[in-house]
């Protein structure tokens, strides 16, 4: 059987690390894509120089052109700017935009079989707008950002009540902004809501108000104690989990920023909701009920991450 290629556009923090924990969980041949000469070339070889210790025997090549993406099954984008302290996802967006045409074109060009992962930010407007530049169906262009979100909140949730990370489930719903909504009936310690563990007196009100809040931060926190930009070691690992459900057909279900198509009374929009991710991309979305809160806070996430799609159709004014 051929191996599988992964191609990473955008090899800076995030894709470097992808480019490395792909590497270590052997998912095929790597490229680096970036406009920065000699950085994905320089990264490609000191990677592929750590196989011969950890025993991979994964190809990677760094590149600056866009016919190297040829044939990819999967593609995950990094490519633009971070935030740097101060700034919100949504000051990106305009320089983010333009980066998201160019990478669409070199999609459409030379991947239109592949499962896109997007994780530049304003994450849902970008994949949002990826998806219509390259022209892929919307089943297999998808955004990272809730594997993320609901990784930090299993992270709080179990170092809090020193348990197992393993053992802690989380759900996030909504767009990947302040506006996020982590949902505490869905997320558990081995099956037990925590809406229940603060009934049984494990956990306070007041606690896990705090790490709801945390989470939504999450980012920003991380961005205000390294200054010079974002984190990258949990979202890369948090795409990887979704590469790899994809290019092992895992069907793992996953919070995905999703094109939704009147799931939760919303269509065309790229929001974060549970899909199952196989062979078949997103292959469905899953809808929960939610009670008259929780679907207030998904409705003022929606209408944020609108508000950006509106802006970008400014900005761009084919993608109207
Ligand atoms: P960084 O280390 O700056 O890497 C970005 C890379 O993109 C750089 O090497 C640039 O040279 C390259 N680049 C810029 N323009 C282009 C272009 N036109 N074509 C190809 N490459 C280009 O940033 P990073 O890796 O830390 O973060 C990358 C993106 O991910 C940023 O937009 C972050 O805001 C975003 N991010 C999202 C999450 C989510 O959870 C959604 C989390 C963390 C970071």
């Amino acid at each position: 059987m051929a191996r599988k290629k992964i191609a990473l556009i955008g090899a800076g923090q995030i894709g470097g690390t992808l480019a490395h924990l792909a590497a270590l969980k052997d998912l095929g041949d790597i490229v680096l894509f970036d406009i920065v000469d000699g950085v994905p070339q320089g990264k490609a070889l000191d990677l592929a120089q750590s196989g011969p210790v950890e025993g991979f025997d994964a190809k990677l090549k760094g590149t600056s052109e866009y016919k190297d993406l040829d044939g990819a099954d999967v593609i995950i984008v990094t490519a633009g700017v971070p935030r740097k302290p101060g700034m919100s996802r949504d000051d990106l967006l305009e320089i983010n935009l333009k980066v998201m045409e160019q990478v669409g074109a070199g999609i459409a060009k030379y991947a239109k079989d592949a499962f896109v992962i997007c994780i530049t930010n304003p994450l849902d407007a970008m994949v949002w707008a990826l998806q219509k530049f390259s022209g892929l169906p919307a089943n297999r262009v998808v955004g990272m950002a809730g594997v993320l979100d609901s990784a930090r909140f299993r992270h709080f949730i179990a170092d809090e009540l020193n348990v197992s990370v393993e053992d802690v489930t989380a759900f996030v719903l909504g767009g990947h902004g302040d506006s996020m909504v982590p949902l505490a009936r869905y997320s558990t310690v081995a099956g037990i809501p925590l809406t229940d563990i603060v009934k049984m007196g494990w956990m306070s009100k007041e606690k896990l108000d705090q790490i709801i809040q945390r989470t939504r931060d999450g980012g920003a926190e991380i961005v205000g104690l390294l200054k010079t930009g974002s984190a990258f070691y949990a979202p890369a690992a948090s795409a990887i989990a979704m590469a790899e459900s994809y290019l092992k057909d895992k069907k793992r279900v996953l919070p995905v920023a999703a094109q939704l198509s009147g799931q939760y009374g919303v269509k065309g929009t790229y929001v974060g909701v549970p899909a199952v991710i196989g062979a078949g991309g997103a292959e469905k979305v899953v809808e929960i009920a939610l009670n008259s809160a929780e679907q207030k806070a998904f409705d003022k996430s929606v209408a944020s991450v609108e508000g950006l799609i509106e802006a970008c159709k400014k900005i761009a004014p084919k993608l109207a």
